[in-house]
């Protein structure tokens, strides 16, 4: 067996998403950490299954990524994807954390950096999530930079965004994605979107109008080698953001009492998202949830351009 083959038998896809696979049908890789860290019960679940339908409805196979009891599972079934969501005790799985769950048998969600390490395993190359982790605030002092941002250069997986969220220092981020060479492009857009709104002050280093310009630049970075993911940054739908000054007031709030009870590690971003959530009186989670699924219709209408680019390729081959 070779090494590939030894890896990828890791990733246990569920039947519909192995058959989309084998067909070469487009698939979406989800992410469960917004599932378990990042919104309440009920409204993860509901938003849950909005997003698979969301995909679905767009031609795709959705398949949401998690470690059940040491597998890791591509797509999960209804009853796996309930017991996620009502659970607050399970595992947050970064790149760091990954092996440790699946050789412990633990069960755990996997954040974006997990997700894209578990969809390039299973063959997935699209995948739409909320927010990307990135440089914390502060950063200077607490050296708190998202993996997040490390596995672009490795896993070759394209991520569907609302850009990074508005907690983070945008500018920074943006400076160790471009040292690291990874594309960031605005969807239909000049400005950096803020995850809960359409302006962060920030260009976006490049810029696509199109599904099919996006899988014509997927193609081209294959046919070139080059490896590492690509950000799409697609901006939250104009009536459902939140207004930046607003957003900004309760950003500095969340972070002044993070400081004050010492928040830090994995418990930051969800402490944050927490705190928007009640200062906002359940506001940012409405923009939250609108955000998700956009990203969930692009990221399949973008799997559904690349296999249809794809299989013309193979089709002029044969002629
Ligand atoms: N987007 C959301 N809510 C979330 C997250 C993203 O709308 O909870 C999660 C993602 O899984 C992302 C993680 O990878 O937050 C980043 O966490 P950290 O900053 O600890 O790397
Ligand atoms: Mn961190």
């Amino acid at each position: 067996m070779s090494d590939t083959e030894a890896v990828n038998s890791l990733a246990k896809p569920s039947h519909a998403v192995a058959q989309a696979l084998q067909a070469g049908a487009p698939v979406v890789a989800l992410e469960s950490t917004i599932i378990t860290h990042g919104m309440p019960f009920p409204q993860n679940l509901e938003t849950a299954h909005r997003v698979e339908a969301e995909v679905r409805g767009q031609g795709a196979t959705p398949a949401t990524i998690a470690v059940i009891d040491g597998e890791l599972c591509i797509g999960l079934a209804d009853h796996a994807l309930e017991q996620l969501a009502q659970t607050d005790d399970v595992m947050k799985l970064s790149r760091a954390d990954l092996a440790f769950a699946m050789s412990q048998r633990r069960t755990g969600s996997t954040t974006v950096a997990a997700t894209m390490m578990a969809a390039k395993l299973a063959g997935i190359g699209v995948f739409a999530t909320g927010g990307i982790g990135g440089v914390h605030k502060g950063a200077e002092e607490s050296f708190d930079i998202s993996a997040d941002l490390e596995e672009f250069s490795r896993s070759d997986v394209i991520v569907v965004c609302a850009g990074a969220k508005a907690i983070l220092d945008l500018e920074k981020t943006l400076e160790v994605l471009e040292t690291n060479g990874v594309p960031v492009i605005g969807y239909g857009c000049d400005e950096l979107p803020a995850f809960w709104s359409r302006e962060s002050g920030l260009s976006a280093p490049l810029r696509l109008d199109s599904v099919q310009e996006i899988a014509d630049h997927a193609a081209m970075r294959t046919a070139m080698g080059v490896g590492g993911g690509t950000i799409v940054a697609n901006p939250v739908p104009q009536q459902a953001e939140l207004p930046r000054e607003e957003v900004d007031t309760y950003i500095a709030k969340a972070l002044g009492e993070a400081k004050t009870k010492g928040v830090t590690g994995k418990d930051v971003t969800p402490f944050l998202l927490q705190r928007i959530f009640e200062l906002s009186e359940e506001r940012s989670l409405e923009t939250n949830i609108a955000l998700v699924l956009n990203n969930a219709n692009l990221a399949a209408q973008i799997a559904v351009a690349i296999c249809s680019r794809d299989s013309a390729t193979v089709e002029a081959a044969r002629l």
